[in-house]
């Protein structure tokens, strides 16, 4: 057994995102030794790399953030209610300003390798330039959404124009668009969020569209001192609602059934919904929507009509409404103007949904049909190698070398998705099988968590923690069976562990926890309550 010090660090945290950042705090807070390594330049993570025009909260900027420190929550205003990416970024660097995190923070160092040592029980990683770095404990703040994805299309490589993937936007990108020709590649939330700011600046767009998304309006608005007061005044409130409800969200899901109204009053109750800001379309409606599929089919036709009012051409009108998905079986973007952008007569709608695109040129894209496109720029907002991609991108090995890759080739396997067993000492923050749904509010609990058994662990001379194969197995079970029944379980996601652009073969399986997050509080906290005697610890 190695003695701790005797090793570099206590804890080494990956990634300097808002779970690298609390993290660090708890951890230091604990009087132990504590290192983040992050790949980026600066802090920030998701809101380091993801600056396309348009990105954004679209969860309620005081809903979607730290709770922990009351200062913060006094002296922070946020000018928008659904917060642009430079004001969050900004947020987080206010953070580590005052927190004073940046002296435990190491920049531009990407984690290639982290080896679990026997003898001794301590981790080993090392860095792209090949420094090694070791620690008792590891904590992954990795990320759910950190590795972008090209599109699987031949000749990507080809294209002789400016081209890059919207979680890689260049400083100089919005310049770059103006008056030009430009295609981009993708309708998901991140596309949708670019294109309803892009059109405005481009010479032509073409949006090439595999699979529409539904989408619904954000209505974003500015906050005053006077309201951010009256904010501050609620915060308890706010976050005490968070805390009780299905995904840690503020919005007060309906407890009736879609059957229980009739027609005319669930238009009208739609409609007001439809009216107000955030996901109050996708959260406040009766439940039943994500399960029942004929309370699915009607609010989906509530919406589709939504679409064809906005858009003016009918026959693009019925290219945007998703046909092969309900509302809501897909993480719902909320837009601000992107209907509207197709009735602008530079704006061209590609669906691709019969006709792929067969390959990427040197001047363009030509589908398979023969259609070309001649492009100045092409923007990928084609995804992410989501929730498991960002341990894929690092060799993993746990006890006697086994590959966390291996471990999860026949589907993802994890304890309370905080840790997996044979990576002993590894905590997870934002792993699979863990709760999402309100990410900050998420990221705080598990933090929490793990801090809390540190210090157990200290104060018990435990150093040794592992997960058991047994309580994987009733994990599983029990993630799928919160996961049955819902309708969008059965929809090709990234929630469903499906992007069909790897390279490496993966087998779909469910990458969140999908139940009520009081019940998935409730059995982390009881693990703790028993000891941990759910783990081997030694
Ligand atoms: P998403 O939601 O995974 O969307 C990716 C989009 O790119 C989606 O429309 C895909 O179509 C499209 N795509 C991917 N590969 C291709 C190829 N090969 N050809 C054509 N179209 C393609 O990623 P986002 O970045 O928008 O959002 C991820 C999350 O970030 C989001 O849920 C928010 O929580 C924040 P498909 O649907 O696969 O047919």
């Amino acid at each position: 057994e190695l003695a701790n010090k005797d090793l570099d660090y206590d804890v080494l945290i990956v990634g300097a995102g808002l779970s690298g950042i609390y993290s660090l705090l708890r951890i230091r807070q604990l009087g132990l030794r504590v290192k983040v390594l992050e790949a980026g330049e600066e802090e920030g993570g998701t809101w380091f790399w993801n600056r396309y025009p348009g990105a954004r909260f679209d969860s309620e900027s005081y809903s979607y953030i730290f709770s922990f420190s009351q200062e913060v929550l006094d002296e922070w205003h946020w000018t928008e209610h659904f917060s642009p990416q430079t004001e969050t970024l900004k947020y987080i660097q206010y953070l580590t300003t005052k927190f004073d995190l940046k002296k435990d923070m190491q920049f531009s160092t990407r984690i290639q390798s982290a080896h679990f040592q026997t003898p001794g029980n301590f981790w080993m990683l090392t860095d792209e330039n090949g420094r090694r770095y070791n620690c008792r404990y590891l904590i992954t703040c990795m990320g759910i959404l950190n590795q972008p994805t090209l599109p699987d299309i031949p000749g990507v490589s080809d294209f002789k124009g400016e081209a890059w993937h919207t979680a890689r936007w260049p400083a100089n990108g919005q310049e770059a668009l103006r008056g030009k020709r430009v295609g981009i590649i993708g309708t998901g939330a991140t596309a949708i969020q670019t294109i309803q700011e892009i059109y405005k600046d481009v010479g032509h767009l073409t949006i090439v569209q595999r699979t529409p998304n539904w989408t619904a309006p954000l209505r974003n608005a500015k906050i005053d001192e006077k309201e951010m007061a009256e904010i501050r005044a609620r915060y308890p409130e706010i976050f005490q609602q968070c805390l009780e409800s299905y995904s840690c969200f503020i919005h007060v899901t309906e407890e009736k059934k879609t059957t229980d109204y009739t027609r005319e009053d669930l238009q009208a109750r739609w409609e007001e919904l439809f009216q107000r800001p955030g996901f109050a379309k996708v959260l406040g409606v009766c439940p039943d929507i994500a399960t029942d599929r004929e309370a699915n089919r009607l609010y989906s036709e509530f919406h589709a009509n939504k679409i064809r009012q906005r858009v003016r051409d009918p026959v693009v009108a019925e290219k945007l409404i998703p046909k092969n998905h309900g509302f809501g079986t897909r993480r719902v973007p909320l837009e601000s103007g992107y209907y509207e952008a197709f009735n602008q007569p530079h704006v061209e709608l590609l669906d691709i949904s019969d006709d792929p695109i067969e390959r990427i040129t040197e001047t363009g894209l030509c589908t398979k049909s023969g259609i070309e496109r001649n492009l100045d720029v092409l923007i990928y907002a084609t995804g992410f190698d989501a929730v498991t991609g960002s341990f894929h991108a690092v060799d993993f090995r746990g006890v006697d070398g086994v590959r966390l890759r291996d471990m999860w080739a026949d589907g993802i396997q994890t304890f309370l998705g905080l840790t997996v067993k044979d990576f002993p000492n590894m905590f997870m923050i934002m792993g699979p099988h863990q709760m999402f749904g309100n990410i900050p509010r998420s990221i705080e609990y598990a933090v929490d968590w793990v801090a809390d058994f540190l210090a157990w662990a200290r104060e018990n001379n435990v150093c040794f923690v592992n997960a058991t194969q047994e309580k994987m197995d009733m994990w599983y079970r029990h993630v799928e069976e919160m996961g049955r029944g819902l309708l969008a379980n059965e929809v090709d996601s990234w929630m469903t562990g499906v992007n069909k652009n790897l390279a490496h073969k993966q087998k779909r399986s469910l990458t969140r926890y999908n139940g009520p997050a009081p019940g998935y509080r409730k059995r982390c906290d009881e693990v703790k309550a028993k000891g941990y005697s759910d783990f081997v610890l030694g």
